[in-house]
């Protein structure tokens, strides 16, 4: 070992000692994990940045989360619904207190520009401030029975425990839009943060903690697969809600029909934004760019395809690729970066390889992009340079299979049927958009596009959180997250029948007799 690699090596060990600790926090309390193992959490744009050390959790501190999310059920599932709101709209109030912390604690763990990290913020501060609305409402409804003297309605149920695993691009946002909806439904939850970005996860429950959430109703597990796979097999768990790969995806699913558990599934996406011939191309690249490199592709909603109309691709593949190259990559902390990093080591070789795999493909162009950056600012870090192909067939691999990382295809069509087809033709149905002035066409588009979100004139991302978010397909299986539809996945439906006529009745009768 040379001296100044020893030296380097004393250096970081040093830091090392200094790390934060974090913890678990279960039944109120900040706890250790039984393992006595512990993870670091690393600054994807500078790999020397450790953010913090957090306990590697296994089965035993899941089934003392659960434990204690049991042990409160019962008080938080009787506390009035609008008193619950009550503590979820001053945790919305703590949120925006804190945003400005928690927008950098989020670039730094998680690499996205300080603009984007603000906005998922503010999508959890949001979602807070909407779904606590729904404690003052949480509608059943009446309708009339079939019996004279008798009274027929249904009311939602809390559906227990609930498992919340959450995934690494949206650190704050997506684990809001499963909590928040979790608690007003009185439920009491256990979260397995995303492994990469376990800090905003901690910032929201301290929030919660300061708002006065009582002990127990939330429980945090900071880990990989082992915690997050002892939820999902958890007796006493009665719902999984995971965003993820579709691989784990299904993974979960077939475990959660094993135990007949109610499963909420939100995974990947291929989403394509059409560009009509009498679009307004400058729009439709500025959508197309941010849509695509925004979060460094990094989205389940990213336009990862552009399919455009063969009569404008020329100009729109130059102006594209134009707009590309000047795109400033970097560190997120940075304001003046366009483009962080992707997540981790992992990720980063995933989509080098889809980036070599699309070299590889028949006809295939790399237009721009490509490359890992390594000198100077880059060097510890996870930085690849936004990257477009043209010429892309639908069929090859780079337009089929979800890459989530900085890089889109550009695909020609003739006819916006040919379009549409294009569009539909992959595994996945999250979003989709399509650029046009034809009122007619977009019409048409909405209606045949068959994904779960659909844009007109604006890229595929930046969905709010008041409307049902989801797709069809292989993103998800069914449920929609975000809007009221978001009750049906954390409440139950019960029916209640009641009988004032004060006489005997036949309880089983069939025909009504007046
Ligand atoms: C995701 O990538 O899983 O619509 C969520 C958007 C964001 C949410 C994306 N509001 O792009």
């Amino acid at each position: 070992m040379t001296k100044a690699k020893a030296a380097a090596n004393k250096k970081e060990n040093l830091t090392k000692t200094s790390v934060k600790k974090y913890h678990n926090y279960i039944g109120g309390e900040w706890v250790k994990s039984s393992s006595g193992e512990w993870f670091d959490n690393i600054n994807p744009a500078n790999t020397n940045d450790i953010i913090g050390r957090f306990p590697r959790s296994n089965q035993e501190d899941v089934d003392n989360a659960v434990a204690a999310a049991k042990a409160a059920a019962t008080k938080w599932r009787r506390t009035p619904a609008p008193k619950r709101a009550e503590i979820l709209f001053r945790l919305a109030q703590i949120l925006e207190k804190n945003k400005e912390n928690f927008t950098r604690d989020m670039t730094r763990e998680m690499g996205k520009v300080l603009k984007e990290a603000g906005g998922d913020v503010q999508e959890a501060i949001d979602c807070t401030y909407y779904t606590a609305g729904e404690g003052r409402r949480l509608h059943g409804f009446t309708t009339p029975a079939e019996m004279p003297n008798k009274f027929a309605m249904c009311v939602r149920q809390p559906v227990g425990i609930c498992g919340l695993i959450t995934p690494f691009n949206f650190p704050m946002a997506i684990p809001s839009w499963k909590l928040i909806p979790a608690l007003v439904c009185g439920n009491t939850v256990v979260i397995k943060s995303g492994e990469d970005v376990p800090l905003s996860t901690i910032n929201l429950v301290k929030a919660c903690e300061e708002a006065g959430i009582p002990k127990g109703v939330i429980n945090v597990v900071n880990g990989f697969s082992e915690p997050g796979e002892a939820l999902v097999k958890h007796k006493d768990v009665r719902l999984i809600s995971f965003t993820g790969s579709t691989d784990t995806g299904r993974i979960i699913a077939e475990q959660c029909a094993r135990d007949n558990k109610i499963v909420s599934l939100e995974m990947g996406g291929k989403n394509a934004i059409i560009v009509m011939d009498d679009a307004d191309i400058d729009n439709a690249v500025e959508g197309s760019l941010w849509g695509a490199f925004g979060t460094s592709g990094q989205r389940c909603t990213a336009s990862s395809r552009l399919v455009v109309h063969k009569k404008v691709y020329k100009k729109f593949c130059e102006k594209l690729v134009e707009r590309t190259k000047k795109l400033k990559v970097g560190d997120g902390l940075d304001p003046k970066t366009e483009v962080g990093p992707v997540i981790n080591e992992q990720a980063m070789e995933k989509i080098l390889n889809y980036i070599e795999i699309g070299k590889s493909e028949d006809k295939a162009t790399l237009a721009c992009g490509g490359n890992r950056l390594t000198k100077g600012e880059f060097k510890n870090g996870y930085f690849i340079e936004p990257t477009v192909f043209t010429n892309v067939k639908r069929n090859h691999r780079i337009a089929q299979e979800e890459i989530f990382g900085p890089v889109t295809v550009v695909i020609q069509f003739e006819t916006l049927d040919e379009a549409i087809d294009i569009v539909n033709d992959v595994k996945y149905g999250l979003s989709s958009a399509i650029y046009t002035q034809d009122v007619n066409k977009s019409f048409y588009a909405m209606e045949e596009l068959y994904t779960g979100i659909c844009y007109v004139n604006s890229a595929t991302i930046g969905a709010e959180v008041h409307l049902p978010f989801g797709g069809t397909k292989g993103t998800g299986n069914g449920h929609r997250e975000a809007g009221t539809q978001v009750l049906d996945i954390f409440s139950e439906w019960k029916s209640l029948y009641i009988d004032y006529s004060g006489k005997l009745q036949k309880a089983q009768i069939d025909e009504v007799e007046i």
